[in-house]
């Protein structure tokens, strides 16, 4: 057929290195950006066929997320705005990983399982494609196909469209706050150096009084989630470079693409606290769970966490918030999956990225109470202050710029300092490290991650490890983003959850093939 021998000469223009195998991850392929070209014109097949498949338009992202700049990486984004699905994950890596020669039989082999009928129109939206829409967050772009695909009900599908949106549901979820002053609405935020920034620029003219943000490592200068960004706070549990605030006052970090976020302060005694996904997470579902009961409603909600979960928060939601939590393999597609149980699913990685899901009969018995004249007066105020909510929301992804302005509102509607927000409960000290070994794929996990059954010695070796130390915890997986194996380790003091973190590198270099220098004791 033609289409195939155009298919055909066009990839040599864009050459696989022979022998290079990538695997479509988590967040799609991810990689150093020189062996990403014939990537990007697969993808741009891939997508095409989803969307034939789907008959319904597909997105292509193109970012390096949270990694360094060096890197880059491409994904596809399926009709409402989620991850694509297992099966073409497969399909990705396959054909990612067919030499030249077999690629046009791993398409053809694509449209015969999935029985795509080629003829059928394709409307893909990306970065320099067909729908141009620039430089845009990547969660803006899932906002996107999703309005896109529901006909505009969840939104106008334009850069404009989205601001407006989340602006407006923003502004009625402040009306009811209590109190405010000019100080409590002023806001820090670290743009790693990244499109988050620039989008937040653009968007401050639409936030108007309610919130007065100060933009640091806005990308005129530094380099993208260098020494500064979500990741690197969180990891690093320091402050970003290039921010500048007073003790107490609150600041936020976006990751590179602006999916994630986490918030800190610093004490009067120049501590540093960080408020990551966990803490996010239980503001949001104890702030749900409390309108449900003024509400009336009876609705499930329950948090979605990974093994990344600090302790204390599981234990919180749990206990003391009769709150269900599930517990996932990392991965947002997985918390998704989870959360999608529930009438309410809010997810968070304690990384910062997350969003809450809400079901259809949820949204519609909100709607109902709204318009219902028997409502009660503080039954509707709350029904009102749900209805919003879920407006502010970006249910497509995990979205920065939308779970900033959720919180904001959060803490202004209960009149609450980032300090008290803080006091909900105590993190668990916490250490996370990369190991380099020579092949990941030697360790195999269990458990949502939460314990080792390969290679052989290794959980037993870290079970006697976490013994020694009290209120401990330690796990090891490998990334599905970078070339490492990664350990968290978490217990009673920083100081044990070093060692326990250490202890654990090592024995994960000794039994799983560590390559390069031993790990050393963090003191
Ligand atoms: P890996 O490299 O598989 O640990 C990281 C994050 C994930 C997820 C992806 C996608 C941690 C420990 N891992 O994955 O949660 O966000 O990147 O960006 O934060
Ligand atoms: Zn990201």
């Amino acid at each position: 057929m033609a289409h195939f021998q155009i298919v055909s000469k066009r990839s040599c223009l864009h050459p696989k290195p022979e022998g290079l195998l990538l695997q479509y991850g988590t967040a799609g392929f991810r990689t150093n950006a020189k062996h990403l070209d014939h990537i990007m014109f697969r993808m741009g097949l891939l997508a095409t066929l989803r969307s034939k498949k789907t008959k319904a338009t597909i997105g292509v992202m193109v970012t390096a997320s949270h990694n360094p700049e060096e890197d880059n990486g491409v994904k596809l984004i399926d009709p409402l705005g989620e991850m694509v699905t297992p099966t073409w994950e497969g399909f990705a890596t396959k054909l990612a990983n067919a030499e030249q020669a077999d690629l046009v039989t791993a398409l053809k082999d694509v449209i015969e399982k999935e029985a795509i009928n080629i003829s059928q129109e394709a409307n893909v939206f990306t970065f320099y494609a067909f729908y141009y829409y620039g430089l845009v967050t990547t969660p803006m772009l899932h906002y996107m196909v999703r309005c896109q695909n529901t006909q505009g009900e969840y939104g106008e599908a334009t850069v404009e469209g989205y601001y407006k949106k989340l602006s407006d549901a923003f502004f009625q979820l402040t009306k009811n706050a209590i109190n405010c002053t000019d100080d409590q609405k002023h806001l820090s935020v670290d743009g790693a150096n990244g499109i988050g920034a620039v989008k937040l620029r653009e968007m401050e003219g639409y936030l108007k009084n309610e919130l007065h943000i100060t933009l640091f490592n806005d990308g005129s200068k530094g380099k993208l989630n260098y020494q500064c960004g979500a990741d690197f706070v969180k990891v690093q549990q320091k402050a970003p470079t290039g921010l500048k605030m007073n003790p107490g006052e609150r600041g936020c970090s976006f990751d590179g693409d602006a999916d994630r976020i986490v918030y800190y302060y610093t004490d009067a005694e120049e501590k540093f606290h960080l408020l990551d996904g966990d803490k996010i997470s239980t503001l949001i579902s104890t702030f749900l769970k409390e309108l449900l009961t003024q509400a009336g409603l009876v609705l499930k909600i329950a948090v979605v966490q990974t093994a990344y979960a600090n302790r204390s928060s599981t234990q919180y939601l749990e206990d003391i918030m009769k709150v269900p939590v599930r517990c996932t393999k990392t991965g947002v597609k997985h918390l998704r999956h989870a959360a999608q149980e529930f009438d309410i699913g809010v997810f968070f990685e304690a990384n910062g990225h997350g969003t809450v899901l809400f079901s259809t009969a949820a949204e519609e018995k909100i709607q109902q109470l709204v318009e219902n004249p028997s409502t009660d007066e503080e039954a509707k105020r709350a029904a009102v202050i749900l209805q919003n909510t879920v407006n502010v929301i970006n249910q497509a992804v995990g979205d920065a710029v939308s779970d900033m302005l959720l919180i904001e509102a959060i803490l202004a509607i209960k009149g609450m300092t980032i300090q008290q927000w803080d006091a909900i409960y105590t993190d668990l000290p916490n250490r996370q490290l990369k190991v380099k070994v020579l092949d990941r794929r030697a360790i195999d996990t269990t458990d949502a991650e939460r314990r080792a059954v390969s290679p052989a010695g290794l959980q037993e070796a870290i079970d006697s490890l976490v013994k020694k130390h009290r209120r401990a915890r330690s796990f090891v997986r490998p990334s599905g983003t970078e070339d490492v194996v990664r350990v968290y380790a978490e217990a009673e003091t920083q100081e044990s959850a070093d060692t326990l973190a250490y202890e654990v590198s090592l024995a994960v270099y000794r039994l799983a093939g560590g390559v390069g220098d031993e790990p050393k004791p963090l003191h």
